[in-house]
């Protein structure tokens, strides 16, 4: 989508296109509501700018669109490829790389009760491996700010992707 079609398309459209990015509803209004934009950077910044903060019920909704690192996005929804292709690069983690990343979720989520997220584009599987160990050690409320975080680069990333240049 070029962002001359997104400033001029319907609002409906325009909302279906933002919702695989992130499907946060408020996120979405102030984003289809702040058209017309004059250019990509201006798009992105109100994606940050909406983004920043989130209310511990929107990062929960949020979590539960993404699958775990190392599995794979069913379906062939927008949402599910974007997610495959964010997650790619992780496709050559060697056998061990990959148990141990399983191991890391397992654990991850017995700690604080929810997915461990973060952007995958760009990282590869050692690098997020060592994220996730880090991440281990954190309280609660340093993981949110972090997931937070995370969610705010995945929408961004994501929000370029769908605009062409
Ligand atoms: C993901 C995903 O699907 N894409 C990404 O960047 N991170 N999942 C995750 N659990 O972090």
């Amino acid at each position: 989508m070029h962002l001359e079609q997104f400033n001029a398309a319907s609002r409906t459209e325009a909302a279906d296109a933002l919702r695989p990015c992130l499907d946060i509803q408020r996120w979405i209004d102030a984003l289809a509501d702040a058209r017309p934009y004059p250019g990509l950077e201006a798009l992105l910044e109100a994606g940050r700018a909406a983004a920043d903060p989130f209310t511990p019920s929107e990062i929960e909704a949020a979590l539960a669109h993404h699958p775990r690192i190392g599995e794979r996005a069913r379906g062939n929804s927008a949402e599910a490829r974007l997610s495959q292709s964010e997650q790619a690069g992780l496709g050559e983690a060697d056998a061990a790389l990959a148990v141990a990343l399983a191991e890391g979720n397992h654990a991850y989520e017995a700690k604080f009760g929810q997915v461990f997220l973060i952007r995958a584009a760009g990282r590869s599987s050692k690098e997020i491996l060592a994220a996730l160990n880090t991440r281990l050690g954190h309280t609660p409320e340093e993981e949110q700010a972090i997931i937070g975080q995370q969610l705010r680069e995945i929408a961004v990333l994501r929000l370029e992707g769908l605009m062409e240049k």
